[in-house]
Formats: structure tokens, C-alpha cells, sequence
């Protein structure tokens, strides 16, 4: 998972880490380390005037003609700076140091199939959190700039975050959760992978038959709900599924059951008849969720969906689906910042329980996970 992106990333902070460590050897003073042993031996800077001799004061005084208290305060400011050279060396990080990497990094986020504004919020924050930064010359280059990219990918992520248990937990039965999006990126699986999730909750589930638009796509669901053992309600093949959705609402109130899992046809924002259909089931029978679901491995071209489903019928939140076959990362990392509406959930496979809650703090780890 994220293979690609993960070897981009820890190229991009060799490269820094890299030029970050050139600029504290040109800083470093070579000889410095001898002219410390030679301060700290010569009596002339010794704190204690019990070990100083008159004789080496005298010395001194022929060598520098100064007052003692000239002498005194000329070893404090030599002795602090010595002491700043060698124990606090530090030196700070400014635009020139980053320009080069941080080009490079947004390329690399780019080739991540990260979408552009995106991969310019993430470089930005990037470079806030390191220009100006204090450098240690010494403290482990790594951290920092790991740190500093966990920071940035973890905010753009964390768009609106919303916890979905609780949601589920807290609000008035039935809940009511619809599914959109274009065929074959998982809507179907991942209602099959939720209806087992609930009921291992030890909620009651009912799943409504609303794609009457593909061939097959109602048996596929029955198929689904008779394995995990939930009920379904179906129409025929090419029926209103407005009129399916509203059927199995009407039946979990009847029967208290706890949450609704509406199916639909795949469709493109683009076609109006299948966009109008899905408002009008919204119309009869409003959803509490409505959720986006695409795969992560289209990339650019499902953040590029999701926001054009959520200017259409506005959504609550999004599934990304393969990312057990996605290299890139980039719809995963870009989706919640771009609808601002976050990432639910993520399919990592084709088993029901191959279903994971998402946490932008998980995802974030995993990117940098050795
Ligand atoms: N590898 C993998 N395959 C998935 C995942 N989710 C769904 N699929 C597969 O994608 C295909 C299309 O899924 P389906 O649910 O029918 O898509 P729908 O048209 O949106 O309802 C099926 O073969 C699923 O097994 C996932 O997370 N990982
Ligand atoms: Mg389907």
C-alpha cells in the first residue's frame, strides 16, 4: 500500500536532510575543537582567581594591557560564545535552503497523482514549519523534516473529521445511509462490508436494492446480504428506486431496525436523468449520510469526482476503495481536503472484512512506517 509514495517521501527528506547538513559544515569552524582545548588550558581564563598566579596575571597583562575588569568581562563574553559556538551550535533555516527540495517534493507529490492544490497546501506548510526553524547542527535532520511532512499531509487529511460510530450510535433510527457513485468502484462491496460491520455491532441492518439499473446488480446484493444474514428489500429490474429505498425505510421503521444501507447505479455526475433520479430519492426518502465511494486507485480522476458529486448533491463523507492495489496515495490524501468532507472509510480488499475505519493519524504512520 502507498509503496510509491512512500519511497518518494524519504527521498525528498534524504535531499533536505542532505542540504540541511552541507549548510552546518559550512557553518561549523573546522578548528574549533582545538581552540576550545587551548581556552580551557591557558590560566588566563581560568574562573577561579585562586588557580590564577600573580606571575601568569602578570603575563597577561604584559601580552594585553587591560584592567582586570576589562580582562574579566572580555573571559565571560569569550566564554559564552565559545561556549554557544561549540555546546548550542545552531544555525536557521531560510527559503534558499528549501527552494530546491521543496521543488521537488511537490513534483513528487504531483507524480503521487496528489492533486495540485493540495500538493501546494502540503508544501506550504511544509516550508512554514521549516524556514525559521532553529536547527541543532547535530539533532537528527530526519525527525524534523519527517515531522514536519506528517504535520502538513495529517492537516490536509483531517478535513472536517467526524466520528461515524458515534454518529451511527447517536442518531435517531432508522439511519438512513445512501451510496453514490460511478460504476464499479465499490459501492455494492462496501454496503455488504458495512451491513457486516453493524451487525458485529450488534446493530440491526436492512439493505435496499436501489441500482435497478445494471444487470445482475440486485442478485449481487441478495447474494451479499444472505451470507452476512441481513434482510433485503428489491423491486424488479428497472423499477423506481426511489420507490425501493422508500420500501425498505417503510420497513425499518416497522420493524425498529437500526440503520438503512441504500444502494445505487453507478452514474456520472454528468448524466442528468441518473442525477435526477438519485435527488429524487434523496427528495423521498432523505438520507442522513450520504456517502461518495470511489477507488483509490483512479487517483486525480476520483478526487476530480468527488468534488463534482458533492457540487451536485451535496455529501457527508467519503469511502476509498482498493487501496490494497494503490501505490500512489494521492486520492487518499487529497479527497477529504479538496470536498472538504472527510474519508470514512477505506477498502483494503474483497473480503467483508476487509474494511477499515479511517484515522488520519493511521494513514500518516503507515506513509512513514519503516
Ligand atoms: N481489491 C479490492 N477490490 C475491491 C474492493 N472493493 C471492491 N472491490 C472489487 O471491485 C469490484 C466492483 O465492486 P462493486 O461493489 O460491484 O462496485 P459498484 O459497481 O460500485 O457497486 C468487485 O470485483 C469488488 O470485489 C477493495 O477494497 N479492494
Ligand atoms: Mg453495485
Amino acid at each position: 500500500m502507498f509503496n510509491k509514495l512512500k519511497a518518494k517521501l524519504s527521498g525528498f527528506k534524504e535531499k533536505i536532510g542532505t542540504r540541511i547538513d552541507e549548510k552546518a559544515v559550512a557553518i561549523e569552524p573546522v578548528e574549533e575543537p582545538v581552540e576550545v582545548a587551548d581556552f580551557l588550558q591557558t590560566p588566563s581564563v581560568s574562573v577561579s582567581p585562586v588557580q590564577t598566579t600573580v606571575e601568569s596575571e602578570k603575563s597577561v597583562h604584559e601580552k594585553t594591557p587591560v584592567s582586570n575588569e576589562t580582562q574579566n568581562n572580555k573571559k565571560i563574553g569569550f566564554a559564552q560564545k565559545a561556549k554557544a559556538l561549540v555546546f548550542e551550535r545552531e544555525f536557521i533555516l531560510d527559503d534558499d535552503d528549501l527552494e530546491e527540495p521543496l521543488w521537488e517534493l511537490e513534483m513528487a507529490l504531483l507524480e503521487s497523482d496528489i492533486a495540485l492544490t493540495v500538493s501546494e497546501a502540503i508544501v506550504d506548510s511544509v516550508r512554514k514549519q521549516l524556514v525559521g526553524t532553529r536547527r541543532r547542527i547535530g539533532s537528527n535532520t530526519g525527525n524534523i523534516v519527517e515531522d514536519a511532512l506528517k504535520k502538513a499531509i495529517y492537516d490536509v487529511m483531517s478535513a472536517n473529521v467526524f466520528d461515524f460510530d458515534e454518529y451511527v450510535k447517536n442518531a435517531k433510527k432508522p439511519v438512513h445511509i445512501v451510496f453514490v457513485g460511478i460504476n464499479g468502484t465499490g459501492k455494492t462491496t462496501s454496503i455488504a462490508k458495512l451491513a457486516k460491520r453493524f451487525k458485529d455491532q450488534g446493530l440491526s441492518v436492512v439493505v435496499a436494492a436501489g441500482d435497478t439499473f445494471r444487470a445482475g446488480a440486485i442478485d449481487q446484493l441478495a447474494i451479499h446480504a444472505g451470507k452476512i444474514g441481513v434482510k433485503i428489500i428489491k423491486h424488479q429490474e428497472q423499477g423506481d428506486p426511489a420507490a425501493v429505498i422508500y420500501d425498505a425505510i417503510q420497513h425499518a421503521k416497522a420493524n425498529r431496525v437500526d440503520v438503512v444501507l441504500s444502494d445505487t447505479a453507478g452514474r456520472m455526475h454528468t448524466n442528468i436523468n441518473l442525477m435526477e433520479q438519485l435527488k429524487k430519492v434523496c427528495r423521498v426518502s432523505p438520507p442522513d449520510l450520504l456517502i461518495f465511494v470511489d477507488e483509490a486507485v483512479a487517483g486525480n480522476d476520483a478526487v476530480e469526482r468527488a468534488a463534482q458529486f458533492n457540487g451536485a448533491v451535496p455529501i457527508h463523507g467519503s469511502i476509498l476503495t482498493k487501496t490494497d492495489a494503490d501505490a500512489k496515495g494521492g486520492a487518499a490524501i487529497s479527497i477529504a481536503y479538496i470536498t472538504g468532507k472527510p474519508i470514512l472509510f477505506l477498502g483494503m480488499g474483497q473480503g467483508y472484512d476487509d474494511l477499515r475505519k479511517f484515522d488520519p493519524k493511521w494513514f500518516v504512520d503507515q506513509i512513514f512506517a519503516e
